[in-house]
């Protein structure tokens, strides 16, 4: 695949957008010429019970990192969501909720999500949850978690959702870092026709976390769980004692609207901390201008909502500006691999938003289930999450969308809030791979290792250079880890953790972590975090995990373990390991292979040499650079001849 290849904007397309070519270079062009004047506009797209008269206080230089938006304006992200769109939209669907079994759907109004809202909103109040406190959400993608979200939002709470396929012990975790004393659960999922146990998980994670006071149950399946009298509560009995009248609460812009934690490459996941103000103007602001959304239009996003992707895409971003959001329980192959497909003719979705890896599950199925179906409604499709391969990208265009709905290639992190680099369908011709321009207010730089500016076509990190609104604001409860994480390295600018390629036209193309995060089907997974789950077992001495291309999920876990002495290995220990991960962390974090290590390359220091490790991970053995720094150069010898088969 020629990387000059292109792919024009499609005339009918341009024809509709918000935007045409000459239209985003001139609202670029001001929205970093003149940030304040661009932003003090854009603020308003939201409702402020108080308006702001600042715009953005920001200041990058390591001692003194600090972001603000709209700092004086008050605003509610829940009174956005819902009470705002009441006057137009009230009978309008705001949610088109599918169930993982086809035969279930249904259409939540914009005014049965504000009932539901306000019932949840004072139910929490009720039961003691105040402003500022830290609420975790634990749900599966049934319209409660929606409900959830916004009912904290209403009432100033912080919500924490947290992935509903972690562990109980990663559940716990999540909980103890910020405190929360409220949880919100359901009896089980339902995904692909199996049962998932959140209840059952919750009460084990609750072991370890004395401080919560409440879990308020959603009835999903009806299974039977077992019952903590005095700390369990139905949703839907507690909803049925309220009434449905709460207005929303005052919310500065900065204060806090949520919690997500994510993995980096040290230590223990760290809590994002958004606000509301900026993060809601700039999703809101995203979702019109990156998906060319018009009213009416149904959008589909597959994420789930314990990444940021549903947070911003499928809740605020999309509700925000009253849109018809589709929120999907099952998964892509269930009960077949043309699920997306039929979802997407039922309800005659017209924007389509997934992850490279679900791309590449399905395109192994071959063209056939995506051909029974006809997709006519579509015309809009977008990818997010990793980087997506040329054929993929290729397979995505011809195949789903018969050559006709562009494609934006969306890149953003957990941290960024929202997508900073992406086309505009109606503005950008796309080149296949490439996540091709920064939207309004973002100025990419890449830099080199000594952080020296590269200008022109150029390859190396990824930083940007000035705040927008959208930017997290801290790591909950450790600015200082923030400050190192992000402004550290590069300083007077954020730092993402991504390599970057700028070609000669400007484009800009992903090329992946640079850090020792690795993502698996979009999964971010921190290398820190499946090496401690790894020693936390008995019979492990020590263990070192890095990523190796894997043809579905983009990257696979393939972990180097040396056994503490007297013990064996084994394949029964190998699925020992790989079920203890699944325990300590969740399913996502399984390691794809595990090679049994005598030793691990180490320099005289003792620090592990990854980069020696990700080599023979890739197969790439015969390049392993410099090894005169190893104090037991005899270790990695050992470990190519033992190396595993990837195939
Ligand atoms: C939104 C989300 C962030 C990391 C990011 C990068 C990778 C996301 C991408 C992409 C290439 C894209 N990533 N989108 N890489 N092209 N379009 O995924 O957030 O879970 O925090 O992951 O994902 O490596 O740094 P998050």
């Amino acid at each position: 695949m020629s990387q000059s290849s292109i792919i024009p904007v499609r005339p009918e397309i341009a024809e509709k957008a918000w935007l045409d070519e000459a239209g985003y270079h001139k609202l670029y062009q001001q929205s970093v010429a003149d940030p304040e004047g661009f932003w003090a506009e854009q603020g308003k797209r939201i409702h402020w019970f108080k308006p702001y008269s600042q715009v953005k206080d920001v200041s990058f230089a390591p001692e003194d990192v600090h972001i603000r938006w709209f700092h004086d304006g008050t605003t509610n992200a829940s009174y956005n969501c819902t009470d705002r769109h009441l006057a137009t939209k009230k009978d309008d669907t705001a949610i088109i909720w599918e169930g993982d079994d086809p035969s279930e759907h249904k259409h939540i109004s914009y005014g049965e999500l504000h009932e539901e809202v306000c019932r949840l909103a004072n139910a929490m109040k009720a039961n003691g949850v105040k402003k500022g406190d830290r609420v975790t959400i634990y749900l599966p993608m049934i319209p409660e978690a929606a409900y959830a979200m916004l009912a904290c939002a209403r009432i100033g709470a912080i919500h924490s959702v947290v992935f509903g396929g972690f562990s109980p012990d990663a559940l716990a975790g999540r909980i103890q870092d910020c405190e929360s004393a409220f949880v919100i659960t359901a009896d089980e999922g339902v995904r692909g026709g199996r049962k998932i146990p959140l209840k059952a998980n919750t009460d084990k994670a609750l072991a370890s976390c004395p401080n919560v006071q409440k879990v308020l149950v959603v009835r999903r399946t009806g299974g039977r769980i077992e019952w903590s009298e005095g700390r369990d509560l139905w949703y839907h009995e507690e909803c049925a004692k309220v009434s449905d009248d709460c207005p929303a609460e005052e919310m500065n812009a900065e204060d806090p609207l949520f919690i997500l934690y994510t993995s980096g490459s040290t230590g223990k996941p760290k809590g994002v901390l958004h606000t509301t103000g900026g993060y809601l103007v700039y999703a809101a602001m995203t979702h019109q201008y990156v998906f060319d959304y018009h009213d009416g239009e149904i959008y589909w996003c597959t994420a789930d909502v314990g990444w940021v992707t549903g947070h911003s895409y499928i809740v605020y971003g999309p509700l925000a500006n009253g849109a018809t959001t589709l929120m999907f329980e099952g998964v892509p192959n269930y009960p077949d691999a043309s699920r997306f497909w039929q979802v997407c003719d039922k309800h005659k979705v017209s924007i389509f938003y997934t992850a490279p890896t679900a791309i590449r599950a399905l395109m192994r199925e071959g063209e056939a289930p995506v051909k029974r179906t006809k997709r006519d409604s579509l015309r809009i499709l977008g990818t997010v999450g990793e980087p997506i391969n040329p054929e993929a990208w290729l397979w995505y265009h011809r195949v789903v969308g018969d050559e006709r709905c562009p494609i934006v290639d969306t890149w953003w992190q957990t941290e960024t809030g929202g997508i900073l680099i992406s086309p505009l369908p109606g503005a950008i011709d796309t080149k296949p791979g490439s996540a091709t321009l920064p939207f309004f207010g973002v100025k990419p730089v890449i830099v080199d290792a000594d952080g020296k500016h590269l200008e022109g076509a150029c390859e190396g990190n990824l930083c940007i250079a000035d705040s927008w609104p959208g930017q997290m604001r801290t790591v909950f409860g450790d600015h200082e880890r923030f400050v190192q994480t992000y402004f550290s390295a590069y300083p007077g600018r954020y730092f993402s953790g991504d390599g970057c390629r700028r070609d000669e036209d400007g484009y800009y193309w992903i090329t992946g972590r640079v850090d020792d995060v690795i993502n698996v089907s979009g999964h971010r997974m921190g290398t820190a975090e499946v090496e401690s789950a790894l020693v936390a077992h008995a019979k492990v001495a020590e263990a070192a995990v890095v990523g190796y291309p894997h043809d579905i999920k983009g990257q696979g876990i393939y972990a180097y373990v040396t056994l503490v002495a007297g013990e064996e290995p084994s394949e029964e220990l190998r699925k020992e390991l790989v079920q203890w991960v699944r325990k300590e962390i969740g399913p996502i974090a399984s390691p794809d292979l595990i090679q049994w290590a005598p030793g691990l390359p180490k320099t005289r220091s003792g620090k592990i040499m990854r980069r020696i490790l990700r080599k023979i991970a890739e197969n790439d053995y015969g390049n392993l650079g410099d090894t005169s720094t190893l104090a037991d150069p005899g270790v990695v010898d050992d470990l190519v001849g033992n190396r595993m088969n990837r195939s």
